[in-house]
């Protein structure tokens, strides 16, 4: 809960990163989420990936609109920005910030009835003009803090607990991220951390508009038999594409995968992920391709997960309006007022 507060003391030999710090400095608040959510399973491989690259939390802003999945953040990065702002709307409220601040870490926390439902807009845009943040869906398929009402996520066919069947047809926020042209597109399960992690991690430095799409079952209302977001469906029908490895700047590749099996990408910051392919036929960097293999997948049934799509060398918001690289809020009103000289010249201009 919330107003219990954790208690400060830990173990003397928690594991520390390259900062010095342990996992309890990336910890938020108690959970108020029902046990067994796959919301928390999120949180747990946020901080993980956090820990494991070393962020300092003061330079990570978490944003997110409303939903169980949008309170998520109150339970992790408790020393990081947080701005839990109104329904569908966290894309608009997180692309401001990152326009005033470029030096900060956004990472954008949703549901599916917060991106797919009433922020569909809103998350089109955001990943259209290619804002530079971890964009992340929770997605479990149904409106989990109103009680379990269908999202657009819901699959066509699926059943409510209730019994009552989903005649609308689905959104899929992937297929979605991929044509509106996000660099990095990848999907993954609240129930495979293996995979997660490394998937935040290599999210957290590509510098465009990361998208995950995380499966995330809601134990409360859409884990039963007839759903296709439960942890069972999921796990029968999960097929990756690869796995992944995120390797820093700085370390040495260091993979355990046999020689000629696994294609490294180097990213823009000289990060690395190495890729071990698990579908042949699967190619990571051919948009196009993509949209067609996943949709072809997902007509049979399955559900494609891993990296599913990157651009190693993306754009992001700021090269495109040609900003300068100090932050805005950072500059002073002499950079800020170029003087009535300046302005009448521009004024001119447009006469
Ligand atoms: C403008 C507005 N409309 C409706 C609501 C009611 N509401 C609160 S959360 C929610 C849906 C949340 O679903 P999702 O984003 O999937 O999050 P989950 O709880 O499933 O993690 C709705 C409809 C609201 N808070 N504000
Ligand atoms: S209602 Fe569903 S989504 Fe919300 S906390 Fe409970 S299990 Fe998670
Ligand atoms: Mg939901």
């Amino acid at each position: 809960m919330t107003y219990l507060a954790k208690p400060r003391f830990h173990h003397p030999g928690l594991p520390k990163n390259a900062l010095g710090y342990t996992h309890r400095d990336y910890e938020g608040a108690i959970s108020t989420l029902c046990a067994g959510c796959g919301h928390d399973s999120i949180s747990a491989a946020i901080m993980e990936a956090c820990f494991e690259l070393a962020i300092e939390p003061h330079r990570v802003a978490k944003l997110s609109g409303i939903g169980c999945s949008s309170k998520t953040p109150t339970y992790f990065l408790g020393n990081s920005h947080g701005f839990n702002s109104v329904h569908g709307r966290m894309p608009s409220v997180l692309t401001g910030a990152n326009l005033a601040n470029r030096d900060l870490i956004y990472l954008g926390v949703s549901g599916d009835g917060d991106s797919a439902s009433i922020g569909l807009g809103q998350f089109a845009h955001a990943l259209r003009r290619g804002v530079n943040m971890v964009y992340i869906v929770e997605n479990n398929g149904v409106y989990g803090l109103t009680k379990g009402q269908f999202s657009a996520t819901a699959d066509r066919g699926s059943k409510s607990k209730r019994g009552v069947v989903n005649t609308d047809n689905s959104i899929d926020l992937v297929a979605m991220a991929l044509q509106v042209g996000a660099t990095f597109v990848a999907r993954s399960f609240s129930g495979d951390k293996a995979q997660l992690v490394p998937i935040i991690e290599a999210a957290i430095e590509h510098k465009g508009a990361a998208f995950i799409d995380v499966i995330s079952p809601c134990v409360a209302f859409n884990n039963h038999a007839d759903s296709t977001k439960s942890f069972d469906y999921v796990r029968e029908h999960n097929e990756a594409v690869n796995r992944l490895d995120f390797i820093t700047g700085r370390a040495p590749i260091r993979v355990s995968y046999e020689p000629g099996t696994v294609e490294i990408v180097e990213q823009h910051d000289g990060s690395k992920l190495a890729l071990r392919k698990l579908a042949a036929e699967y190619d990571v960097h051919d948009r196009l391709a993509a949209m067609t293999f996943l949709q072809s997948r997902a007509a049979e049934g399955q559900i494609m997960t891993g990296l599913l799509f990157v651009d190693p060398d993306p754009e992001d918001l700021h090269r495109h309006f040609g900003t300068v690289e100090q932050p805005l809020n950072a500059l002073g009103e002499k950079e800020l007022c170029p003087g009535s000289t300046a302005l009448e010249k521009i004024n001119a201009s447009l006469r």
